[in-house]
């Protein structure tokens, strides 16, 4: 069964409280609920986690290997921060899809370097929740051309 993980950072527990006009009304249980709807009717299995510390984020990505067969990673700040993430990321091997609500390019240019994006497989970003599924399509695709059956 193909497994996937939903990672996500820094204060997108507050999703759907704050800065609407922003990062949407949309709650982060509700878009675990939407890409459970997603992906469950392929036979996959979603893991969720959300925290606010580096380390943990770290942790859970080195966990991932061997019981994961892909991540969905909202970085949140620290995808411009953080070179430690990026290289938790090379060091599992495991396809990363990177997903932003906003669309970091056209906001402040301190948000428009992703250190996350040098090891992920794909960048998706100004969907709002939408990303998250598109981040599962793409997984889905990538999982398809790596192995064609
Ligand atoms: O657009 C995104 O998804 C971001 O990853 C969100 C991060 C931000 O630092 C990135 O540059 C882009 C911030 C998430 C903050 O989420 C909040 C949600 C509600 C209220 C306040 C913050």
């Amino acid at each position: 069964m193909t497994s996937v993980l939903l990672l996500n950072g820094p204060n997108l527990n507050l999703l759907g409280t704050r800065q609407p006009e922003v990062y949407g009304t949309t709650t982060l249980p509700q878009i675990e609920a939407m890409c459970e709807a997603h992906a469950t009717p392929w036979g996959w299995r979603l893991a969720s986690l959300q925290s606010n510390h580096e380390g943990v984020l770290i942790d859970a990505l080195h966990d991932a290997q061997g019981v994961h067969d892909g991540i969905i990673l909202n970085a949140g700040g620290y995808t411009h921060t953080s070179i430690a993430l990026m290289d938790a990321i090379s060091s599992v091997g495991l396809p990363v899809v990177e997903v932003h609500l906003s669309d970091i390019h056209a906001r402040e240019p301190f948000r428009q370097i992703s250190y996350i994006s040098r090891v992920a497989i794909a960048q998706i970003c100004g969907q709002g929740p939408q990303g998250y599924l598109q981040a599962l399509d793409t997984l889905r695709v990538h999982f398809k051309a790596e192995h064609p059956s």
